[in-house]
Formats: structure tokens, sequence, C-alpha cells
């Protein structure tokens, strides 16, 4: 009965164009968009937390009809002619801008090349989340790998545990090369320069316009990450007993990309404060910083449906490790999908994968089509958590809910803060993902040229070296998920980082009076109030005007090189002292 309907449905929206009024065009459209993504959202649901044969199978099916339907030559076509008219009114053409770019994404016209995409991204899929990971022939899973590096001081113990995460390169390597040439030639059949220039293109920005805003970004924050990289250096090589290096090597650093330097401020160790919590207790900790400030609570569906807590290392059913939030039917049912355990990592990653749950309940409204209801920009939708990963970080916040006792030294807090947070984050962000990605969808590098190029970036943008040199057969840059699943957006996570600032400044200047480096707004519905308005249009409204609507101010790093200004000049003194040899 559904599968007639939406016979019926494409029949009506293929009608001609000139016969048809707009408004039923995208009426027709939204009601088969719902029903096509929900259909292959929930398989790539079973597909990530069931990872096996028969789920890849199912996901493609439901992908293909997604695909078949929605990138349709006709509906192209048609969305076009529409946005020629010159009477549409803003959501008219925000909805039509979507119809094309989600038929972008799968055009009709290739139907063999799109066909093929969909089965290698399931494949890929599945290597990425069934490979197994061993140290000394034994079993270990992710959070293992990323636990021992945050526990052990033992360089040789480090490396292996650093080399036992990068051993899934070379299985990825074919795949990914493979998925690269199709979304190529997926993304320029459509006019667009690469892979890389459709996903910009969500953004209203070019390849170029999106990696000069990154270097921007990255030269706003150099200088002190260079005084931050300085002291680092340092302090590991003390701890290791080792000569300053000039590069960090990168198996000193608790996270296997370098991408956060946890783990480093004497006298703040957060792992701690959550050793006697469940990791039910994190994820419900998460929920009570959004209901504190007015946001309802948490549809039951979510814990029933949701998919929060970690595997053994031998259990039999795998699933998809990295932290994720789905929003399956456009509507009421939101999940999750994590491997929670009780370390502050994760604790800080439940309120970030709620701020995804709570923007998709608030912007699942009447006023929003379905075709909107996604986030301003990617990176304001990776911003809403990351805002209340920083929030939920504050000293006033932890001692509030009983986490943190005594007196807290603010400087060496917002050391921490930055050494786990943008500082260290955005060279990463910024610098080796996004420029790597670029060239790799851009440039198409070649088999041999990927690996070094990667490091070239880790390099010249993290100042980090490998353990020892890394050739062609590995392939280092795979290990990261995203370069596998989510390709071509990790610049969303650097935009997500600089939103959330603004939001933050405003908030505690505008709202609290209060300073950003220790503002608490756990409890303060005037705040969530706020967040509400800006939250609940999705994509009903064009991303530049909301940030100037809600913050009076365009994009900008402003704030957060400001929130990090006192440690600049903390930072200048104490490595000056050294250099003095004092
Ligand atoms: O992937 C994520 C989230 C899921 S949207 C956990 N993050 C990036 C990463 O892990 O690399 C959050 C920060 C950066
Ligand atoms: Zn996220």
């Amino acid at each position: 009965m559904k599968q007639l309907l939406l016979v019926a449905l494409t029949i009506t929206l293929l009608a001609g164009c000139s016969q048809q009024n707009v408004d039923d065009f995208l009426a027709d459209y939204n009601i088969l968009y719902k029903n096509l993504w929900t259909a292959a959202e929930g398989a790539r649901w079973d597909d990530n937390t069931n990872i096996c044969e028969e789920n890849s199978q199912k996901r493609i099916v439901a992908e293909q009809a997604y695909a078949q339907q929605l990138g349709s030559a006709e509906l192209i076509e048609k969305a076009q002619a529409f946005l020629e008219r010159d009477n549409l009114t803003e959501l008219q053409t925000a909805q039509l801008n979507y119809v094309l770019l989600n038929a972008a994404k799968f055009p009709g016209t290739i139907p063999k090349t799109v066909d093929k995409l969909i089965k290698a991204e399931a494949d890929q899929n599945s290597k990425l989340y069934t490979f197994d990971y061993t140290v000394n022939g034994q079993p270990v899973t992710p959070n293992d790998i990323v636990n021992g590096l945050g526990s052990s001081r033992n360089l040789a113990e480090r490396l292996e545990l650093w080399e036992a995460s990068k051993a899934i390169g070379p299985s990825l390597k074919p795949g990914l090369i493979e998925l690269r040439d199709l979304r190529n030639e997926v993304a320029r059949s459509m006019g667009y320069s690469s892979y890389f220039g459709l996903e910009c293109s969500e953004y209203g920005m070019s390849s170029n316009e999106m990696v000069e805003l990154m270097d921007e970004l990255i030269d706003g924050l150099n200088p002190l990450f260079i005084e931050l990289h300085t002291w680092t250096a340092r302090q590991l090589a003390n701890r290791y007993n080792q000569p300053v290096p000039e590069t960090i090597p990168a198996h000193w650093i608790d996270n296997r990309w370098a991408q956060s330097w946890p783990g480093l401020v004497e006298g703040i160790n957060l792992d701690e404060l959550v050793d006697d919590k469940s990791p039910q207790w994190l994820v419900e900790q998460g929920e009570r910083y959004y209901t504190s400030m007015g946001f309802p609570a948490l549809p039951q569906t979510f814990w029933d449906k949701s998919d929060l807590y970690a595997l053994p290392a031998d259990a039999t059913r795998k699933k998809n490790t990295h932290a994720s939030a789905w929003h399956i039917d456009l509507d009421n049912d939101v999940r999750s999908l994590m491997s929670v355990e009780n370390t502050f990592d994760w604790f800080q990653t439940t309120h970030h994968e709620l701020g995804h749950i709570y923007y998709y309940m608030l912007y699942s409204n009447d006023d929003v089509p379905f075709v909107l209801r996604t986030g301003a920009n990617r990176g304001m939708h990776e911003g809403v958590g990351t805002l209340i990963e920083l929030a939920g970080s504050q000293v006033s916040y932890l001692k509030e809910i009983g986490l943190l006792e005594g007196d807290v030294d603010q400087i060496q807090w917002l050391l921490n803060q930055a050494l786990v947070g943008p500082v260290t984050f955005m060279p990463f962000a910024c610098g080796t993902m996004t420029h790597w990605e670029h060239d790799f969808y851009e440039e198409e590098l070649t088999g041999e040229q990927m690996n070094a190029r990667w490091w070239q970036y880790v390099e010249q943008y993290q100042g980090v070296t490998p353990p020892s040199a890394r050739s062609e057969e590995w392939c280092d840059a795979a290990t990261k998920t995203h370069i596998n699943d989510d390709p071509a957006q990790y610049y969303d996570y650097a935009i997500s980082n600089v939103i959330l600032h603004q939001l933050h400044d405003y908030i505690c200047r505008e709202i609290l009076h209060e300073s950003p480096q220790t503002a608490n707004y756990y409890g303060n519905t005037e705040v969530g109030d706020w967040l509400k308005e800006v939250l609940k249009q999705g994509a009903a409204c064009d991303w530049r005007e909301l940030m100037v609507e809600a913050t009076g101010e365009k994009l900008s790093s402003r704030a957060m090189l400001e929130y990090f200004a006192p440690l600049m000049e903390w930072l200048e003194a104490e490595n000056n002292l050294v250099n003095k040899g004092m």
C-alpha cells in the first residue's frame, strides 16, 4: 500500500512544471522525502548497530530506492525550472535548493555510478567497524586503545597502542580510492569541481572559499597554538625523559590523531570526576543539562531504541563505535548510537550527541517542512552539542552537580580547555583534515601520494610527526572515521567551534552578564528560551542571517580568541621563563 502511494506521489511530482503550483510540488516532495528518508535511515541504523551481510543488503536496497526517486532527472529539471521563477518565497527557494542538493548526491542521470557508490559506501562502513583490533595478539576495542593511550606512561607500550590504532588503514585504502572516484564522478556530473566542492556548496561556498576560510581561522589562532605547542613539547619531554623535540611524536599524545591533547595539566584529572558513575548516569546527566534549561525530556522511544553503551571485546554483534545521533523519521523518532563508558571524554560526548538530538526535536515543528529539517548549516548542528560540552566543562557547573570540590586554578583550567578544545583541534580540523580531503578530491591524490600528504599536513599544522616513517603501505587518513563515512565535511567541526563560541559569548554577556570563562547556565531557562528560538528554524532560514540575528555578528573567531586571551599571557610568560633558563 505504502509502495503504491509512493508511486502515485512520484507521478504527481513529475507532472509538467508549467501546469503545477510550486506549493503542490513541494508538498508532494516533502511526503516522498520523509518516507524514503525514513526507510533509508532506518536501514542504515540497523546496519550500524548490527553489522552483517543481511543488514548491509537491506541498506543498499533502501538507499537505491531513495536515490532512484529523489535523484531522478525529471525531478532535477523541475526543481531547476521552479527556481527560475521570480515570485518565490524564501521558504520555497530554500526547499527547492535542498531538493537539488539531495538529488546531486545521487543523480539519476548516471544510475550505474550511483548504484556502485551506494554499494561501495555500505562495504566501506562494514570494513570500518568489523575490523578486529589487537594488541600483543589480544583482541581490544577502540575504547581500550583510547583508555590505554590515556593511562600508559611507557613509550614502548604507547607505540604498540598507537600502531594498533593504525593497523586498519591498509584494509580501507582500496575502498577509499574507489569511493573518491565514484563521489567525484557524481559531483562532477552535476557541475561541481569535485565531491569536496559539492559538500562545501551546502554553505554556499566553493572549495577554494572553504579552504581560505580554514586558513584564516588557523592564522588567527596560530600565535596561541605555537605557545601551547612549545609548552606541551616541554611537558611531554619531561614526562618521558626525552630531549625536548621540535615536533611532537604522535604516540606521546593521548589522542591517536592528536586532535586533542588531554591529560597534560598537573592536578586536573577529569576522568577521576566520573570514576564512580555508571555510563547510564552520564547520558542521564546530559539530558538533565538540557531539561534544566527548559528543554523537554527525551522521548521514551529514545531510551528504548538507542544503542548507548560499549560492547565487550568478545561480543558477537559488531556495531559502529563512533558516536552519532540519528533522526530516523524526521519527526519524533530520535536515537543515539554510542559506546559510553565512565570517562570524561564520554561525559562530553553524551552532551554533544544530545545537542544533535535536541536540535532534531526543536526543528521538528509544523513551520519547518521535512526537507528543511536539518541544521541552519552542518557546522551549526555540530555546534549545539559542543556548546553544551563547553558549558558542561565549566568549574561552576561541575561543582553544582557535585563532581568537583575545592579550589581550582582558573588559568590551569583554561589551559586544559585549550589542550582538549579548539586550540589543538582547529589545526587538525582546518589544517590536516580539510587540506588533505581537499587535495584528495580536488587533486585526485594517487595511492602513492596519500600517506605522505597526510603526514606533511600533520607536521605543518599540528607540529606532530609519526614515531617512524610511514610509507604508502599505510593509509593513516582512513583510520579517521569521517574520511570514510562523512566525507569532505570535517570543516563542519571547525566552523562549529567558531559558532559555539559566538553563541556562548552572547549568552554570557547579554543574558547572564557573567564572564565567558566562568559562567554557568545549568538551570537557566532564559538561556534555554533563547537557544530554542535560534534552533527551532532548522534550515528554514539562511545561516548567515541567523548568525547576525542571534549574535549581532557575522561568523567570526573573535569570541573564541577572546575566550583564550588570558591564557596567551600566561603561556608567553611561562615559555619566556624557560627560554631564559629560569
Ligand atoms: O565525530 C564527532 C562526534 C560525532 S558528530 C562525536 N566529533 C568529531 C570527532 O570525533 O572527530 C566531535 C568532535 C570532532
Ligand atoms: Zn556531532
